[in-house]
């Protein structure tokens, strides 16, 4: 049955707004995301997409998650989760962005219907999509456009409401693997806080989280999600002190605004609200919680910040420990994937010190996600605190499998076993992520000052640059250098030269109008200047 009539109907009703001449939607590095009114036609479409992609899957669930997380809260967008939970496949990135391009209804039809038969999609068989979203206000609009489209294409769906980006990750695969003996959990999200509470409890096996810890969840879902989660934290078998801060969801117009992940990490400091506490142990989520990053404030140094940098060493030397104790060393093979993004002292400690190979990708938990799918013990993070760390599964059958030769192993076997369980398979997750981090805190009985002595990160600063057409900006080699426009690498690459330990790249973002210019040199004056350089010759050449 073709759905033709229905679409054209229906997408009447959902209007793409036509962008500026020479201008396109694009499917970008988390999904269609800029200014919400811009989404609802876009969302229909993606539903379209959606549907197709779930009947060339053998009716397995697609997810789709609306939010814009640390963009601005006048934005939104919309991603597209594979049947596992991970990332819609690039290839079919590029098929959605056909069909949110088509001008008319009738092309919009044609496109679908030329899909489905380039695909040999039957379009009788049955579909499922599953879908949830931020707490943006537009995303109910959004949610709606989306639903019609499923409507008109006889698809079935799910209408998971508000929630965070990795709980809808993790509800993708459960529905996916229901009954199977690849089960990944309940299939609700009740059953997300239940496997990860016990698998807290499990992964400490009696060590004890010290002191409190404060949450800033960046006036996103994160807040309520988090104080929900705690409520399956049987407090008298493990006592767990979280003050959850900037948990405003009520009040939208302050989402991301001077608070979250990507706040801490690009001005490099605590948000002013609440006051910074002395040596309190303080962690931030971004707007739709897949990003964590740790600080604290002491009186000397004044505000230190822990990052993604330091959380996948953190994770890469903990667990890397815990394979030796258990005996597998051998057997399975860890690395650690990072970004440009990464701090140049991050790298070499994991190197030289963890002796881990590192793999750069471009810009993307995609990309990142699936070059740790290379290792069976892949420890993934960005720079701005969205990453995980994923198993094999080999890895994850030796864990519960392998024949303990003493009760050491056991312990050991028996930790990997349980992190396994806590640290979110399909996408980065900042709840998660921050238990995964209080586990390893605890077995070690480091403070955040004890974890920040592990290296010293090479001074670095990141700006945003507002340029006329950031699509100019063309990289390579992992988005370490520009290949577009003509003559900008060779004057970034002039000005790195003048700096001790100098480093520099610029690219256009993939989910704001702007560019990004990262910088790192031997201390702070020079990584502020070389920052401030590179950043005038992409201003200079994008106004061109
Ligand atoms: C998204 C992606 C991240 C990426 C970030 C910034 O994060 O999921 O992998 O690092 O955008 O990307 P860009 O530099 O291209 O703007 P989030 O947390 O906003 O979904």
């Amino acid at each position: 049955m073709a759905h033709n009539e229905q679409i054209i109907a229906a997408s009447k009703k959902h209007p793409i707004v036509p962008l500026d001449e020479g201008k396109a939607y694009k499917y970008g590095t988390a999904g269609f995301r800029m200014r919400a009114d811009f989404l609802e036609g876009v969302s229909f479409r993606v539903g379209l997409l959606s549907a197709l992609r779930s009947r060339k899957l053998n009716s397995q669930a697609i997810g789709v998650m609306i939010t814009a997380s640390h963009n601005p809260a006048a934005d939104n967008g919309i991603k597209i989760v594979d049947p596992m939970g991970e990332m819609l496949e690039q290839e079919w990135e590029a098929y959605s962005t056909k069909l949110v391009n088509c001008s008319t209804d009738q092309e919009l039809a044609d496109t679908y219907t030329a899909l489905a038969e380039q695909f040999k999609i039957d379009l009788s068989s049955p579909a499922k999509v599953v879908y949830g979203r931020d707490t943006r206000p537009s995303g109910h609009t959004l949610v709606g456009a989306l639903a019609d489209a499923l409507d008109a294409t006889g698809t079935k769906y799910v209408d998971y409401k508000i929630l965070t980006t990795p709980q809808l990750h993790y509800l993708v695969r459960c529905t996916n693997t229901e009954n199977t003996p690849l089960s990944y959990g309940e299939i609700s999200e009740a059953g997300y806080y239940k496997k990860l509470s016990e698998a807290f409890i499990r992964a400490l096996a009696g060590s004890k989280v010290q002191g409190t810890l404060t949450v800033d969840c960046a006036n996103g879902v994160g807040g309520p999600k988090l104080s929900e989660f705690l409520k399956y934290v049987p407090q008298d078998v493990c006592p767990f002190d979280v003050k959850v801060v900037n948990d405003a969801v009520h009040r939208p117009e302050v989402l991301n605004l001077d608070s979250g992940a990507d706040f801490v990490k690009t001005k490099q400091r605590a948000p002013p609200s609440p006051a910074p506490v002395l040596d309190a142990r303080c962690c931030s989520f971004d707007g739709d919680a897949d990003r964590l990053i740790y600080y604290y404030t002491d009186s000397k140094t004044g505000f230190f910040m822990l990052d993604g940098d330091r959380i996948a060493t953190l994770a890469a030397s903990f667990i890397g420990d815990l394979v030796r104790a258990a005996g597998l060393q051998e057997e399975l093979r860890t690395g650690v994937v990072q970004t440009a993004y990464a701090n140049g002292a991050s790298t070499q400690y994991i190197e030289e010190h963890l002796r881990l190979p590192v793999v750069c990708t471009s810009t993307g938990v995609k990309h990142l996600h699936h070059a740790a799918c290379n290792f069976d013990i892949g420890v993934y993070f960005e720079a701005n605190g969205h990453g995980t760390v994923v198993f094999s599964p080999d890895a994850l059958r030796a864990f519960k499998e392998k024949e303990p030769q003493s009760p050491a192993q056991k312990e050991a076997l028996d930790s990997l076993a349980a992190l396994g369980d806590l640290i979110n398979q399909t996408v980065g997750d900042a709840l998660s992520d921050m238990l995964m981090v209080e586990v390893i805190l605890a077995h070690k009985a480091w403070t955040l000052k004890e974890w920040s002595t592990t290296y010293s990160d090479l001074p670095n600063r990141l700006v945003r640059v507002e340029v006329g057409n950031k699509d100019l900006f063309q990289a390579t080699d992992a988005e370490r250098r520009l290949s577009h426009p003509p003559g900008a690498q060779d004057e970034i690459d002039e000005a790195v030269k003048k700096y001790t330990k100098g480093r520099s790249f610029a690219r256009a973002s993939g989910t704001e109008n702007a560019c990004r210019v990262y910088a790192e040199a031997a201390t702070r004056v020079e990584a502020d200047e070389l920052a401030n350089k590179v950043a005038a010759i992409v201003r200079n050449f994008g106004s061109v």
